[in-house]
């Protein structure tokens, strides 16, 4: 089996991930950075599709008019060079001083506008650079107390600045679609909108929501203690899948940013299979980083083993779609009743009183077994290349 990442793929790597220096709050970088142009043409190299990037990752928050343009003059050379697209792009909120109690909910009006002209500067940024998909991370839309900010006040302060974005880019004709980024806390003591289920409740309140969807995180919603394929099948319910962050993370731990697959790889395969299975054509992109350990052969190891095991990943949920006795397993698991499938289908007086009058063998339908652990097994077994 030919496991080679190719741009149809459609991989990507945040310039902040492949380019992430190895620092932690205990300790400095254990790695100097790499220039963005280097990381574009490495990314080619091993078979990416697109990179994508917070408007500082390319463009020092103090620059001036001219050096952006001279680093945005090399930056376009090397995608026009290396292929490589700009699918994704964002806003830093977070690194600067300023934003130490937040941006688009920061108590201070003065700081609230700077993160608003931030983030339509970096809006234009990325539409000069083709990335239609504007991630919203608000990793310091948060508090550690109550005291201060009234969580109603933060959650209108956060609504207005969105909607914001959301006339600007019709108005600018940039044509994005807005992914929200749920996070529990770090670095925040709490985050606002901290899972996949608040945003989309979020998202619903604002004035435009056919523009807003979900950049769900694997890492994120597992720290929060929950299962990661369940909210991103919500998000594809909805219809708000819009992009996604692929890495992997132990529960209930600062946030890891592991290569995709290192730690739950069950889940990670069913992630796989999800977004395969469900059509998702958008982005897979990887929010990860290699370990504080690496030098930077390391990095590319740690950028090659994400998409490799998601290749992996997906050959195995095609096998796993494809095998007779683990089909088989799921057809009887799944009972299917037709004449009373009719009936619950839809409401009709007619339907209601019939199900009213229908008598149910209690005690047999309870008797009966799953099936599950056989399944589970030869989905293990699958797993680790005995099947
Ligand atoms: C930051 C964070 C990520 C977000 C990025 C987008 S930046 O590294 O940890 O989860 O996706 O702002
Ligand atoms: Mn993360
Ligand atoms: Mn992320």
């Amino acid at each position: 089996m030919n496991y080679t990442p190719q741009p149809q793929h459609k991989f990507t790597f945040g310039l902040w991930t492949v380019g992430n220096v190895g620092r932690d709050p205990f300790g400095l970088p254990t790695r100097p950075p790499l220039e963005p142009d280097y990381i574009v043409y490495k990314l080619a190299e091993i078979g990416a599709y697109g990179v994508n990037l917070h408007d500082n990752d390319l463009i020092p928050i103090d620059a001036t008019a001219a050096e952006r343009k001279k680093i945005l003059a090399r930056f376009t050379k090397a995608l026009k060079e290396s292929g490589l697209v700009v699918p994704m792009a964002t806003t830093n909120l977070f690194s600067d001083p300023i934003f130490k109690d937040g941006a688009f909910t920061n108590p201070n009006t003065k700081i609230r506008a700077y993160a608003l002209q931030k983030t339509l500067r970096a809006m234009d940024l990325g539409a000069e650079l083709g990335a239609k998909i504007y991630v919203l991370w608000g990793g310091r839309e948060g508090a550690e107390v109550d005291a201060g900010m009234n969580t109603l006040d933060a959650l209108a302060y956060y609504r207005e600045a969105l909607n914001f974005l959301a006339e600007y880019s019709e108005s600018q004709g940039y044509g994005y679609r807005f992914a929200l980024e749920p996070k529990p806390n770090e670095p925040r003591g709490d985050i606002y909108l901290p899972v996949v289920g608040a945003a989309l409740g979020f998202i619903a309140t604002l004035d435009k929501p056919h523009l807003f969807g979900l950049n769900p995180e694997f890492a994120h919603e597992t720290m929060a203690g929950l299962n990661f394929v369940h909210a991103v099948a919500q998000a594809i319910d909805a219809g708000k899948l819009f992009h996604i962050d692929l890495n992997d993370q132990k529960m209930s731990r600062f946030d890891q940013d592991l290569r995709f697959g290192a730690e739950n790889l069950k889940a990670a395969f069913f992630l796989v299979k999800l977004l395969e299975d469900s059509g998702y054509d958008g982005p897979r992109h990887f929010d990860a980083h290699a370990l504080r350990t690496e030098d930077e052969a390391g990095v590319w190891e740690f950028a090659k083993g994400c998409m490799r095991t998601y290749l992996i990943l997906k050959e195995k949920a095609r096998q796993f779609n494809q095998d007779p006795e683990i089909q088989a397993l799921i057809r009887a698991y799944k009972v299917e009743d037709k004449a009373l499938s009719a009936l619950t289908r839809k409401f009709s007086p007619q339907n209601a009183a019939a199900l009213k009058a229908r008598k149910f063998e209690r005690a047999a339908l309870a008797q009966r077994g799953a099936g599950l652990e056989r399944l589970d097994q030869l989905t293990v077994e699958l797993l680790l290349g005995v099947r």
